[in-house]
């Protein structure tokens, strides 16, 4: 092996050289741009790129191009560690391990006769074929060989529709009777409205690799939107791997899948990356497959990416690319094993960028030749690949491909006599002491704290360790809050949370809690880590409450929402137990996350029947500070509730979001939780609570009105807007005005709502009062829902005029705004709603 390493730009070899120094340096060039002149081409549509610094003669040259532009192209050269370039080097540089030939033929046998069986028997149906790429096969084969080598234990695979049917038959072990049960749509009615496309659904099974090891694969359900898997997958090996502990990053190996066109284009996936070494994220390393049959739908590469390659984003970190010509099984195996293994060495993530072609069009509706005559017509002349395998290697697999063929039409034949849809999967056993759908009371627990233990928890949460140096407006807070613990101020917000928390953790709930700037808190309010002002040493005093709590996990994230709610949403997906929040720093910017939000936790138990707790902290308010600093946006998760799929909430005090968390975590029912947060009415004094309201059973859906007894109008608000109506009502010193705090939004609390109203017999109208503009709040969603709860009584609404934008960009504007918002409120002659 020519000697490793030099890292720096290789020269033009010059003449004079001594041969050994030639030598060298073409391998020096080689091992840097070889993969640009390798033969990458598996139909003659995708040239090698020439590069002036790849000589062809001299000194080496021919021995590094054999083993630098052959059917593999690696990418490594940009790794700042010497020794995982060495490692990589040493490996492309020694002969080609032998591999198992007849297992490499057999999964591309059975990988193409599954496609040819559902094109025969299904024709016209969408199934997203495999075939083009079908040395995937042998490549999950390989990598999960390696993993069961390893003494892992469990897979997490993540994957669009591209070949997904495959992967479920050969690789999760689906029976291919289900696979093909998908295609008779069995049963309708019992997925009426929901469900989810075969395509689309995930599985799980139990692998047998090569060495006899087993391993449980776990494909995780995915929505349309390409790329938005990638970070659930993470969450869930990243729960899978805690729940194991220290051995956890072994025994779980994460592996996506990614379509060319998608992986170079969507954000979330770029988001996603960048979780991958960071102590909050990391997962030891997720191995990463482009499926890349060089076109996205109609588009060619050219248009899809400024990079010759689909993977370059990859090189922004530490991560290599091995490129393989999908053509050549032997080099796609070899290459398997090769990013397993460095995978493995390094706990580092690992992309291979699988080259082949598409058989069909984007789906088998689709006339590729329409958009790709020339590609189409090579493509059609080309074989499968099991027969161009099977001629290289000398095999007569005809007898083997007749039984495969046999054994499929059977499966199909059998699927044509199934009454119901075979059960996609099971939830793991940590899920069995859950309950998922429909709410209902009986699921109820009470959630209230002695003062005694408050009192407890509030001392470990407030004495730092000895010679701990904690900043002088921290050590006040501290003080202060030492004070609320002991009864001898009114807990704010800020507190509340802890205490819910550290009465959660000390109770056995894990507690993993994630955000832009989460452990300070964007409002200075959480201080969840203390920071030595001599060191910068942090301390979690959630982590010292006592020797046999439960783990408290607390972390700023990376800037993203997509990437970084999606991952939560994963954690939860595999850790019920844990109460698990992710929080946005103001929650203007949830619909960064949109995807995840809308694919994932509205409509994941709908489509999938699989359930999240997740819990999700928006910040919300009208305060003047602009269009992207007030609103969460309440009105679009209104929207998107239905059949209890998530609960909608805005707790008005402390002590009712101290009820609220710990409600999540001890109801057996496991269900989305949006909560709307404070931001000034974080330090509203109204909004702090005694330590008495802590130990009170539960959370209210519905606050009453203590002060006002038999009102003649009652205003319902949600949020700081309730606040405000309650010290303008002093300012006017109005006693005939109630006023309740929705602090349920969804489900709609019925009952606690009709008893608050009917609290006060003799009202004569009930007002919606919403800080938002019209067309935004739960306007829309609560005005149907009073008017039936109302008795009869009218029911107005008080708001902000439609408006384009959330809100103002000027303080002055904003308060004189809210200002004619509390007059309107209390003025009883406003017109119709
Ligand atoms: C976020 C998103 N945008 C657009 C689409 C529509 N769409 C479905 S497949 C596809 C092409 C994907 O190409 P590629 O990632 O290369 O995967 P391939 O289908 O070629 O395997 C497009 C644009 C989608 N599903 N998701």
């Amino acid at each position: 092996m020519a000697e490793l390493f030099h890292v720096k730009q290789s020269h033009a070899v010059k003449a004079k050289d001594a041969p050994g120094e030639e030598r060298s340096r073409a391998f020096e060039a080689y091992r840097r741009w070889g993969y640009l002149e390798a033969d990458l081409d598996p139909v003659g549509f995708f040239a090698p790129q020439r590069h002036p610094e790849l000589v062809q003669t001299g000194a080496g040259a021919a021995e590094a191009r054999k083993l630098y532009c052959g059917t593999i192209g690696t990418e490594f050269m940009h790794l700042t560690d010497p020794a995982r370039r060495a490692w990589i080097a040493e490996r492309i540089e020694a002969p080609a391990p032998a591999v198992d030939q007849q297992r490499i033929l057999e999964r591309l046998i059975r990988a193409d006769l599954l496609e040819q069986v559902l094109q025969s028997r299904y024709l016209g149906t969408k199934r997203f074929s495999l075939e083009g790429v079908t040395a995937l096969i042998p490549l999950l084969d390989t990598v999960l060989d390696v993993a069961g080598e390893e003494g892992s234990a469990q897979a997490i695979l993540a994957m669009s529709h591209r070949g997904r049917l495959n992967v479920m038959a050969q690789i999760a072990n689906k029976p291919a009777h289900e696979v093909f049960a998908g295609f008779e749509d069995v049963d309708p009615r019992s997925v009426l409205g929901a469900g989810d496309v075969k395509y689309h659904v995930g599985a799980t099974g139990e692998y047998r690799t090569a060495s006899g090891a087993k391993l449980n694969v776990h494909l995780v359900s995915n929505p349309s939107h390409l790329e938005a898997v990638d970070p659930v997958a993470m969450g869930r090996a990243r729960a899978k791997q805690t729940r194991i502990g220290a051995e956890g990053r072994r025994a779980v190996l994460p592996v996506v899948m990614h379509g060319d066109a998608a992986f170079a284009g969507q954000g979330i996936w770029a988001e996603t990356l960048n979780l991958a070494d960071l102590e909050a994220y990391t997962v030891g390393g997720t191995l990463h497959v482009i499926v890349n049959n060089l076109i996205g739908f109609t588009t060619r590469p050219a248009q899809l990416h400024s990079s010759r390659f689909a993977s370059d984003l990859a090189k922004r970190q530490d991560v290599p690319v091995f490129h393989v010509n999908a053509e050549d099984p032997d080099a796609v195996v070899r290459v398997g094993r090769l990013a397993a293994e460095y995978r493995y060495e390094f706990s580092s993530d690992v992309v291979i960028d699988l080259i082949g072609y598409r058989r069909h069009g984007h789906s088998e509706v689709d006339d590729p030749t329409i958009t790709q005559p020339l590609l189409y017509r090579r493509i059609k002349d080309h074989p499968p690949l099991w027969q161009i395998y099977a001629e290289r290697i000398g095999a007569e697999p005809a007898e083997r491909v007749s039984a495969i063929r046999a054994e499929y039409e059977r499966a199909q034949k059998e699927a044509g006599t199934l009454k119901k849809i075979p059960l996609l999967h099971e939830l793991p056993g940590y899920w069995s002491e859950y309950k998922r759908g429909r709410y209902d009371a009986s699921l109820e627990v009470d959630t209230g704290v002695p003062p005694g233990t408050i009192a407890e928890v509030t001392g470990a949460l407030t004495r730092p360790p000895a010679g701990f140096h904690v900043h002088p407006k921290v050590a006040k807070l501290l003080e202060q809050r030492a004070d609320m613990g002991q009864g001898k101020r009114p807990v704010d917000f800020g507190f509340a949370e802890a205490l819910a928390l550290g009465t959660l953790l000390l109770e056995g709930t894990p507690v993993r809690l994630t955000g832009q700037d989460t452990r300070r808190g964007t409002f200075s309010q959480r201080h969840a880590a203390l920071v030595n002002t001599e060191t910068e040493e942090e301390y979690l005093p959630l982590q010292h409450l006592a020797a046999d709590q439960a783990f408290c996990e607390i972390y700023n994230s990376t800037l993203s929402e997509a990437g970084c709610l999606g991952f939560e949403y994963g954690f939860s997906r595999d850790f019920p137990e844990a109460l698990v929040l992710w929080e946005a720093q103001f929650g203007d910017f949830v619909n960064g996350a949109q995807v995840i939000v809308d694919q994932f936790i509205s409509a994941g138990e709908d489509k999938w029947d699989l359930p999240s707790g997740v819990v999700l902290l928006l910040p919300h308010g009208f305060e003047g500070q602009g269009p992207e600093h007030s609103s969460a946006r309440i009105e679009r998760f209104l929207q998107l509730a239905a059949e209890d799929n998530v609960q909608i909430c805005q707790p008005s005090t402390a002590a009712q979001y101290f009820h609220l968390l710990r409600r999540q975590a001890r109801r057996p029912w496991r269900k989305p939780l949006v909560v709307f947060t404070p931001k000034s009415m974080l330090r509203h004094p109204e909004a702090s609570s005694a330590i008495a309201e802590l130990a009170r059973p539960r959370f209210l859906p519905v606050v009453p009105d203590a002060g006002i007894e038999d009102a003649q109008r009652i205003l319902i608000a949600t949020g700081k807007v309730g606040h405000e109506l309650r010290v303008e009502r002093r300012r006017r010193k109005d006693t005939s005005t109630a006023i309740l705090f929705l602090d349920q939004l969804y489900p709609v609390p019925r009952a606690e709502l009709t008893a608050a109203i009917e609290q006060h017999a003799h009202a004569r109208e009930v007002v919606w009062v919403q800080e938002e503009p019209a067309n935004m709040g739960a306007l829309f969603y609560i005005l149907p829902r009073l008017e039936r709860l109302s008795g009869g009584r009218p029911v107005r609404s008080v708001k902000r005029s439609a408006s384009a934008s959330p809100a103002t960009g000027s303080a002055k504007a904003h308060e004189l705004e809210q200002k004619t918002l509390l007059t309107l409120a209390f003025t009883t002659t406003t017109p119709k709603n």
